[in-house]
């Protein structure tokens, strides 16, 4: 299926407390990301980096939370831009910048799906569950909220009104291994289907991953896939401010992206947390754009496509 990709650069480092995420964006387009879109055959349509507004005074009950106004500004920019580019029948691919942008580009997408009358389904792939809410963090980097926000827990004072929150059986965290005790308690009482490492070494990376896709085709859902860099192993992918060890491989995070293709399910991507000034010599950057290359579909042969369910 040929794409009308709208890229939107989400330079935001507001998330977390380490500079560079905001080179996020620049180096995506450096490592190719644009025409490797092209010679697969998808149209495309960089929108250039999304601007943040003029910022409202703002303040959360918690104080180890930090620039939540700057935070709120991308979510409002974020949103509207992921809504445009999806009413336009594009498919948004979001250039990060820190986790803390799926708080919009996720609202948005969840707006649309609300309009469509289309369920929304959410991936998450992360070591991290990013289940907090500005009153749990003990870090006050928000990059670690934004599953919360999508899902609908409260203590988001001062933050938009999620549109038509994420159910939990729609959500599914892949590729887990970092949960801090508010996230784990808070988890521990819901329904939301956490595929950590663990259950990944026991059943592989295909079939938790295909049960998913199947929710999502039964349901006639949209999907949207939140990448982070850290999903990946450090090994393969340095250039991220929270690495954790004994993450995805290689082979397994293609794997991954070629399923998505073949599923033919994905209707917008966020790609998060890279920090290009931790990367060597470009190579999580080119990384990134070699595993968009196979959820786009970039493949070594073309065989029938599957369908699930
Ligand atoms: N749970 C930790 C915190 O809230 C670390 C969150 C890290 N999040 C990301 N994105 N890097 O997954 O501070
Ligand atoms: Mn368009
Ligand atoms: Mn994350
Ligand atoms: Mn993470």
């Amino acid at each position: 299926m040929k794409r009308n990709c709208h890229l939107i650069g989400a330079p935001v480092d507001s998330g977390q407390r380490r500079p560079g995420c905001l080179m996020g964006p620049a180096a995506y387009r450096v490592a190719g990301l644009t025409r490797m879109l092209g010679d697969l055959g998808h149209a495309v349509e960089d929108r250039g980096d999304v601007a943040l507004p003029v910022l409202r005074e703002v303040s959360c009950a918690n104080p180890a939370v930090h620039s939540l106004a700057e935070t709120l500004g991308w979510t409002e920019a974020l949103a509207a831009a992921g809504r445009a580019a999806l009413a336009e029948g594009g498919f948004p691919i979001f250039l990060g910048g820190d986790h803390s942008l799926s708080l919009g580009s996720v609202a948005g997408v969840a707006a649309h799906a609300q309009g469509a009358g289309r369920p929304l389904f959410l991936l998450w792939l992360d070591a991290h569950t990013d289940f907090h809410t500005p009153l749990t963090t003990q870090s006050g980097n928000l990059h670690g909220t934004p599953v919360a926000y999508i899902a609908g827990r409260e203590g988001f004072e001062g933050f938009p009104d999620f549109p038509a929150p994420v159910p939990a059986e729609n959500i599914c965290l892949y590729g887990i291994r970092s949960v801090d005790p508010e996230e784990h308690a808070a988890l521990q009482a819901g329904q939301i289907d956490i595929t950590d490492m663990r259950v990944l070494d026991e059943y592989g990376i295909v079939a938790p991953l295909r049960a998913f896709l199947e929710r999502v085709h039964t349901a006639n859902g949209m999907l949207h896939v939140s990448l982070d860099v850290d999903f990946l192993d450090p090994s393969i992918a340095p250039a991220v401010g929270t690495t954790v060890p004994g993450g995805t491989t290689f082979r397994e995070a293609h794997l991954v992206m070629e399923l998505l293709h073949e599923s033919g399910l994905v209707t917008s991507l966020d790609l998060v947390e890279l920090n290009p000034f931790l990367d060597e010599r470009g190579r999580t950057a080119r990384l990134m754009v070699d595993l968009v290359a196979s959820l786009m579909g970039r493949k070594v042969f073309d065989r029938p496509t599957r369908s699930y369910g």
